[in-house]
């Protein structure tokens, strides 16, 4: 797996962050580093697919990347007659998908579509994964998302929706803190820490956990609640 040295040197003027072929290069290194939780999250999404598949319907993975969360719940899948979908509008990074996909021999079939995920047509969902992606979506459109998804989901159906969150007053800082030791531990450096940050700042816009918890309730989610968190990273499952 190679290394993620994206902001190893200064880099002068930073340009906003982009899943590019130099992101798809290291993405597995940089989210597994970046990300407390992922490393758990992952397997657990192959188990909550496992559970909430139904037979004949399809699973989403909305913002796939090269494919880990998608490989999860396609290994998870039991019901018979299941299809697994992935979207990305990040060309490098379907790409590195599809050879990881094409090289992970199953028997539940993978789609893999290049798009926006805010305008795909989704039908007959039991199982619908972002994780991580919703963060990405500029905060108004979120919204109608997450509404269209409900729309396309069969009732039983399970939305499962990981994030980077933001809190209230002092937790803030102390969420963040420990954010930041993560990273240090996993070998990053100050520079690397903070040049990343400010290519973010304007691309990935937190929320916080209620913001989230509200917008699935008025979509029309039954149920709606945190399973997992580690510092300022989360993971919530919301049941038509
Ligand atoms: C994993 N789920 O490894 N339409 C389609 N894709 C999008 C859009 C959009 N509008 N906006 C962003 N993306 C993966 C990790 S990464 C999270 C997901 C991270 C895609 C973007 O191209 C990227 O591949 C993904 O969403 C977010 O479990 O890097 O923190």
């Amino acid at each position: 797996m190679s290394r993620d040295r994206i902001y190893v040197e200064n880099q002068g003027a930073l340009g906003d962050f982009a899943f590019d072929a130099a992101v798809a290069r290291v993405f597995p290194d940089m989210i597994k580093r970046s990300v407390p939780g992922y490393t758990t999250i992952i397997p657990m999404i192959g188990v909550i697919s496992e559970h909430y598949a139904q037979a004949n319907s399809h699973l989403y993975d909305l913002g796939c990347s090269l494919g880990a969360s998608l490989l999860a719940m396609r290994h998870g899948v039991k019901a018979s007659g299941c299809k697994v979908v992935g979207i990305d509008n990040a060309e490098a990074m379907l790409e590195q998908c599809q050879t990881y996909v094409d090289q992970d021999s199953h028997a539940v079939p993978v789609e893999l579509h290049l798009g926006d995920i805010t305008q795909f047509d989704y039908t007959k969902a039991s199982v619908i994964t972002l994780n991580f992606t919703l963060q990405f979506i500029e905060p108004e459109k979120r919204q109608a998302l997450i509404q269209r998804l409900y729309d396309a989901m069969l009732p039983g159906g399970a939305l499962i929706l990981s994030e980077k969150i933001r809190f209230e007053g002092q937790e803030q800082s102390l969420q963040e803190q420990l954010h930041w030791d993560f990273k240090r531990a996993n070998g990053y450096s100050e520079l690397e820490i903070s040049q990343k940050r400010s290519a973010l700042e304007n691309v990935l816009l937190p929320e916080t956990a209620q913001d989230h918890i509200d917008r699935l309730k008025q979509a029309g989610f039954t149920q709606a609640s945190q399973w997992y968190q580690c510092f300022n990273f989360t993971s919530f499952i919301a049941i038509k």
